[in-house]
């Protein structure tokens, strides 16, 4: 009689890649400007990094994720539809895409249902949570890329995994913060051990 457990999953960096789906359109509209490869990748936000290289290119990055279908062509990150749909045919498990959307609305939600029916099959546009603020989403676990999920509630229920992306994989060691390297990590594991809590 085990308890059930809910898990939230989020989406960009963590089973669709928008990184590596940023610097391919990055390079095809911008081939003459520089970029940062995903190795050099620093900090969670792609358009702070570029700003920082120059001032222009701030905007620039910005336009791409603004741009219609970059959402919808993200390519899935190795494992993560297949440990999504593992993990929702597990018993006593309740499985959620929890995703902030940005704030240019134009293509963006659209394109993440499109994006989970797609990859995820149409059962899961019922799992779809978007919110801009995660902290007010109660759950067991969030599997996520971004290291400080903040919002309105100082304390979420969620345990939040850190999932390894190239922004955050030379991030000092934070003993308090559980790490997924990929899918390949133990998911299973780190569920499993929820469970028992
Ligand atoms: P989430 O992964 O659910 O926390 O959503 C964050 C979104 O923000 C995701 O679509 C990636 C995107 N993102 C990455 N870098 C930047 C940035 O510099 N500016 C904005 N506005 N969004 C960014």
């Amino acid at each position: 009689n085990e308890r059930r457990l809910r898990v939230l999953v989020d989406m960009d960096g963590v089973i669709a890649d928008f990184e590596g789906g940023f610097l391919k359109k990055y390079k095809e509209k911008f081939p003459n400007e520089p970029f940062i490869s995903l190795e050099d990748r620093r900090g969670f936000w792609v358009s702070t990094q570029y700003g920082d290289l120059r001032r222009d290119l701030c905007e620039k990055a910005i336009s791409i994720w603004e741009s219609k279908n970059f959402f919808l062509d993200l390519d899935p990150l190795p494992g993560g539809v297949e440990a999504v749909k593992e993990m929702s045919t597990m018993e006593n498990t309740d499985v959620f895409i929890c995703t902030s959307p940005i704030k240019h609305y134009s293509y963006c939600p659209y394109e993440k249902f499109a994006w989970v029916e797609k990859h995820l099959g149409s059962e899961f546009l019922e799992q779809i949570i978007l919110t801009r603020d995660k902290t007010v989403v109660t759950g067991d676990i969030l599997v996520d890329d971004k290291p400080d999920i903040l919002g309105v509630e100082p304390n979420p229920s969620w345990e939040h995994v850190l999932f390894t992306a190239c922004h955050n994989k030379h991030l000092p060691p934070n003993p308090s913060q559980r790490r997924l390297q990929s899918w390949a990590d133990d998911w299973r594991g780190l569920l499993q051990s929820k469970r028992q809590e």
